[in-house]
């Protein structure tokens, strides 16, 4: 059948907007970034309350797509959105339902993949998960750990090169709910590696018993105006964490790897402006709240003020990493 060309636009608006963007009809999702139970509430199955505390004012995140969107909530609580080209959806998964946080990762994952082609975007372009003592336990016990494990078991057999692009990344607001939100569409999108590092799904064993399921960025298909899709991005180079000691260096290697995406990306959408600006848009997770200022002027230095960005208190899935940003780049 028809299939209208895919299109989607990430911005930040104020709390006070929610009411506003959920009357409009492409509007395909709004992220609440407000821990605690200060954020505005909404049964509207497009918005989502994610339990990470911005820096700053509470902001939303918004999907606009380019078509009508219809929307609705499965009995089991599975909210999507949809415009005929792509789909929006949401878990949360409460672990103590589950037997932890292993349990909890394999339903959402099977879960998700199970409702993605009956509905009609069996491609999953990009995924968040967001855990609570993301770093807790010891070794392969590590919380993590647990979740790569559970992850790999819901996705079952799967071609590694058709990963979608994701963050996995600690709330600190200690609520044990595995929060999972992902976009997926009609077609399938193009999956990129970062030459500047070991691929995740090919890390060794010293990370894990399970290596993570994802890719560093997604490109969507040829003709559809989507930005590109970065993932969770760090200091690491290789499959090494560099620079454990000192944040604004980390920061500095994770410019250098998203840089590095960014020119793959290139050389297949050359149209892609090759340096952050007014069609960035980013999310920069930082571990220690004491070094949030000290970040923020790294990032006014670095980043043009075209660039619209979010500062969130999160906890990086490995002990060494103090810093890790994700966003869209178009
Ligand atoms: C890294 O490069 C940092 O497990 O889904 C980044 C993005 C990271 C996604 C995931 C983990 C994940 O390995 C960690």
């Amino acid at each position: 059948g028809f299939v209208p060309a895919a299109g989607l636009e990430v911005d930040y608006a104020d709390t006070a907007q929610l009411p506003v963007l959920l009357a409009d009809p492409r509007v395909l999702a709004v992220f609440g970034f407000q821990a605690g139970d200060g954020a505005p509430a909404s049964d509207d199955p497009r918005y989502l309350q994610v339990g990470l505390q911005p820096d700053g004012a509470p902001r939303l995140e918004v999907w606009r797509s380019t078509g009508t969107v219809h929307s609705g909530r499965e009995a089991d609580g599975l909210a999507w959105a949809s415009d005929g080209a792509l789909m929006f959806g949401a878990l949360q998964i409460d672990e103590s339902r589950h037997g932890g946080i292993l349990e909890a990762g394999e339903h959402a994952y099977a879960r998700l993949l199970s409702a993605l082609p009956g509905q009609g975007y069996p491609h999953l372009l990009r995924i968040w998960n967001y855990l609570d003592a993301i770093i807790d336990g010891d070794g392969d016990d590590e919380r993590y750990r647990q979740f790569c494990v559970g992850r790999a078991r819901g996705i079952g057999t799967i071609d590694p090169g058709t990963l979608p692009a994701a963050t996995a990344i600690g709330r600190l607001d200690g609520v044990r709910v595995l929060q999972v939100y992902w976009l997926a569409a009609r077609v399938p999108g193009t999956p990129l590696e970062n030459p500047r590092q070991v691929s995740a799904w090919r890390y060794p064993r010293q990370y894990g018993p399970q290596s993570p399921s994802f890719a560093r960025g997604m490109l969507a298909a040829p003709g559809s105006s989507l930005p590109l899709l970065l993932s969770g991005t760090a200091s690491v180079v290789g499959h090494a964490t560099l620079h454990g000691e000192d944040t604004l260096r980390q920061l500095e290697e994770t410019f250098a790897n998203l840089d590095a995406l960014v020119g793959t990306a290139r050389a297949r959408l050359p149209s892609l402006p090759a340096h952050f600006g007014a069609g960035s848009r980013l999310k920069v997770y930082v571990r220690d709240a004491a070094e949030i200022p000290a970040i923020r002027q790294a990032l006014a230095r670095h980043l043009p003020p075209e660039v619209a960005y979010i500062v969130l208190h999160a906890e990086v899935c490995r002990r060494d990493l103090r810093v890790e940003i994700d966003g869209v780049h178009g």
